[in-house]
Parts: C-alpha cells; sequence; structure tokens
C-alpha cells in the first residue's frame, strides 16, 4: 500500500542503520514504486559530503536489478558508485568499488592484494606479496579509502578497520582474533578460497583477507597503522 512505502521511505531517510537496511528488501519488493523511493533516497544522499551505508547498500540492490530506467539512473548518476575517490590516492581503486557494487566480493578482495602491491610497487607487484616494511609506508590516504569502500558496501562489516575494532577487543591476541573473524575455526585456518564466506553472511571483519602464509607481521603493520588514529586529511 502507498501508506506503507510512505513508511518505509521516511524510515530509509530517519531511521537507525539497522533499520534504514531493513527498509530495503520490501522496497525492493515493491517494484517500481520502491525503486523510485530507493533512486529519491541515493539522489539527496548524493548531496551529502560523506558516502553512508545505506546509501552504499542501496545502490548494491538497485544494481542488481535488471530494469531499463533502474539501470539507466545508475549509470548517469552512480557510475562510479557513492564513494568520491580522492586524487591525492597514490592508486586508482574503482575496479574494488565496481566489485563490490556488484557484491563480487571475492574480486573485490582479490583486487585489494593487487592495488596494495601495486601502492607497494615495481618489486611488491612482480613478488605478488607483501612485505610488512612496505603496509608500514602506505599513505594513509589509500589505506582510509579501501577501508572505506569495504566499510559503505558491506553495510558497515567489512574493513581493516572493523578488524582492528575487534582485534582490540580481543586485547591484540591473534589467536582469539582468528575464530573471531571466522579465519580460523576448531584451530584450523580456513582454507583459502573456498571457506571463506564471500557474503555479506560473513561475521564482521571477515574481509578483506590478510594471507597469513608468511607470518602475522603484514597484519600487524595494517592493525598498527596510523590511519585508524589519525582523522581524514
Ligand atoms: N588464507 O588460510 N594460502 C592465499 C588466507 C594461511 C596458503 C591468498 C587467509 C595459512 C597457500 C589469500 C587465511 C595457510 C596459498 C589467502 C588463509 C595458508 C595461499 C591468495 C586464514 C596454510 C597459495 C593471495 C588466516 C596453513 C596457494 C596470496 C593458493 C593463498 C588468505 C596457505 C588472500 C586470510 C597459514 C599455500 N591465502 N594461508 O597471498 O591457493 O597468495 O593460491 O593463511
Amino acid at each position: 500500500s502507498l501508506e506503507l512505502l510512505e513508511s518505509l521511505k521516511g524510515q530509509l531517510r530517519d531511521a537507525s542503520l539497522k533499520q534504514q537496511l531493513a527498509a530495503l528488501p520490501p522496497l525492493i519488493e515493491a517494484g517500481d514504486l520502491g525503486y523510485q523511493i530507493i533512486m529519491d533516497f541515493l539522489r539527496t544522499a548524493k548531496e551529502q559530503a560523506t558516502p553512508s551505508i545505506a546509501a552504499g547498500r542501496s545502490l548494491q540492490w538497485l544494481a542488481a536489478i535488471e530494469h531499463q530506467e533502474v539501470q539507466s539512473f545508475i549509470n548517469e548518476h552512480f557510475a562510479t558508485g557513492v564513494v568520491s575517490l580522492s586524487p591525492e590516492c597514490s592508486v586508482d581503486y574503482s575496479e574494488i568499488q565496481t566489485a563490490l557494487i556488484q557484491q563480487d566480493f571475492e574480486l573485490a578482495d582479490r583486487l585489494t592484494l593487487q592495488k596494495m602491491c601495486e601502492l607497494a610497487g615495481e618489486n611488491a607487484i612482480k613478488r605478488k606479496w607483501l612485505y610488512f616494511t612496505e603496509v608500514n609506508l602506505f599513505p594513509i590516504i589509500d589505506l582510509q579509502t579501501l577501508d572505506q569502500l569495504w566499510l559503505i558496501y558491506s553495510e558497515g562489516k567489512f574493513g581493516f578497520s572493523k578488524q582492528r575494532e575487534i582485534w582490540l577487543g580481543v586485547s591484540k591476541n591473534w589467536e582469539k582474533f582468528w575464530p573471531r573473524i571466522a579465519w580460523k575455526s576448531d584451530n584450523i585456518w580456513t582454507r583459502y578460497p573456498g571457506e571463506f564466506i564471500w557474503s555479506l553472511e560473513a561475521p564482521v571483519g571477515h574481509l578483506p583477507l590478510t594471507n597469513q602464509l608468511r607470518g602475522v607481521r603484514v597484519m600487524d603493520a595494517l592493525m598498527n597503522h596510523p590511519a585508524w588514529t589519525t582523522t581524514a586529511s
């Protein structure tokens, strides 16, 4: 009913994040009128300085719909997503944003590792993995951007800063940390790629991945990076 749609519209605009996210499935279910409400919400969101998690999730829902008008709307206004990438970044992260909008979390994770190798330089690109010394030198803006992309397109669940919150919550105890983010269960490492959860069903902090094959130092460097204790530049 129109009354219900009006109330969902208000919920999407004004309620808590949890309620905003809960308004989306019934709006999608409603069809055309629901799509219009979500598109209006995204138009308004675009005027805000900082992207919101509700806007990121709205775009993901709309992107998954095969509907001419919705697709033209996305192409016209949100082809590159809701996160505007700073020109101060050393690497172009737009491919990650595209994968995240499509909810292809496995691709987004691969691209994240790849782009971090690009950020580290020629040697890391050839090696295809990172030294912790390279991570220490990552610019704050680049790590904050990667983190924001993961956060905005995961209902606020994924990203290094989320991992860091959990890591601090277990007093930096790695053995307590791994099972919390489902990288280990029953003391056995989760196997890459098949055993990881490539969806929003995953626990908070599950993605993006940092391979532990060569030890914990890269993860430690990520968790200790000044990006998480410095405000955005
Ligand atoms: N893998 O187990 N991982 C790979 C993870 C480990 C292993 C890539 C994460 C434990 C091998 C990513 C976990 C381990 C390869 C991750 C995990 C192990 C590989 C691709 C839970 C054995 C290479 C990028 C902590 C006991 C062969 C990359 C292959 C790859 C991530 C084995 C992203 C988070 C200690 C042999 N693992 N990795 O860095 O399958 O190569 O590609 O962490």
